[in-house]
């Protein structure tokens, strides 16, 4: 039988998927069209000297919507007009949601969930190569952050693996120190929860193996993806807003992304 493990905090199964539970999620994935977001927008401009560059990966956002250039969702004071309603996870997610949220009841102790948390957002990352004036440029990885949402954070990758590390910040100009990595296999689930793995360390993926040879296609121009990473948060609903009732402002900042899910998506067609 296999036993998960982890220090307190932490949970690691590497073959959280089964095979047909991996077959339904790639088919889902095939009918979804990501999108480039870029970091600022008209009413949110980059800082003076800061260039307005696209995000390293392709993402989608299921539950709700974080646009980059509105802001993450970052509790207590950054929490209005950040997450957009969105669709609803498809019954291939949906399954696995409810096997994560009975591990977490069961792995963690109550004071690291909090009051009414449940897995209502998702974050579908593409991680790969893109293709830069004829050359492939390696844009597998993600820099040292936290996840600002409240209660455990629940990570599905399926593809090649990738070097996922905890490290705690040592101040400006000093590399931060790796407390704890694990490869994150293709089919695993990782979550992490608490005061050292969810609030006071950073995380961040390092690298991206290269070896297996997985490989998924999307219809985004110019990327090559070799891993999809899905990662479960909870966002508390009263903070999650209809596009219609976006300010003025913020909806012009993100009506072309609107518009381009729009194109494959009923929901954002609706939403429009
Ligand atoms: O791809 C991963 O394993 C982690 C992604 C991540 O850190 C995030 O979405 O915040």
């Amino acid at each position: 039988m296999r036993r998960p493990s982890g220090p307190p905090g932490l949970y690691y199964d590497p073959q959280f998927l089964t095979r047909a539970e991996r077959s339904e999620v790639t088919r889902w994935l095939s009918k979804l069209r990501p999108i480039w977001e870029k970091r600022f927008s008209k009413h949110h401009p980059a800082p003076e000297g800061v260039a307005n560059r696209p995000l390293l990966r392709p993402v989608y956002w299921l539950g709700n919507w974080q646009f980059a250039c509105l802001g993450y969702y970052h509790p207590p004071r950054k929490t209005q007009n950040r997450c957009v309603a969105a669709e609803p996870f498809p019954p291939a997610l949906a399954v696995l949601v409810r096997r994560v949220e009975k591990i977490v009841h069961r792995q963690f102790p109550p004071s690291y969930i909090p009051r009414g948390w449940h897995l209502n957002t998702c974050l579908v990352n593409l991680y790969g190569g893109r293709i830069q004036d004829g050359k492939m440029v390696d844009n597998a990885r993600v820099g040292e952050h936290k996840d600002a949402e409240p209660g455990p954070v629940a990570s599905i990758s399926i593809g090649e693996r990738a070097l996922f590390q905890f490290v705690a910040s040592r101040g400006k100009g000093h590399a931060s120190q790796v407390v704890m990595q694990q490869w994150l296999d293709d089919c695993s689930l990782q979550i992490f929860a608490g005061p050292q793995f969810k609030d006071r360390l950073f995380h961040r993926v390092q690298r991206v193996d290269k070896k297996a040879g997985h490989r998924f296609v999307f219809p985004v121009d110019g990327f090559e993806t070799r891993r999809v990473n899905f990662t479960f948060r909870y966002v508390p609903p009263k903070d999650i807003v209809p596009f219609s009732k976006l300010p003025k402002e913020h909806a012009e900042d993100v009506q072309e992304y609107v518009e381009a899910l729009a194109e494959n998506s009923p929901f954002w067609r609706g939403a429009l």
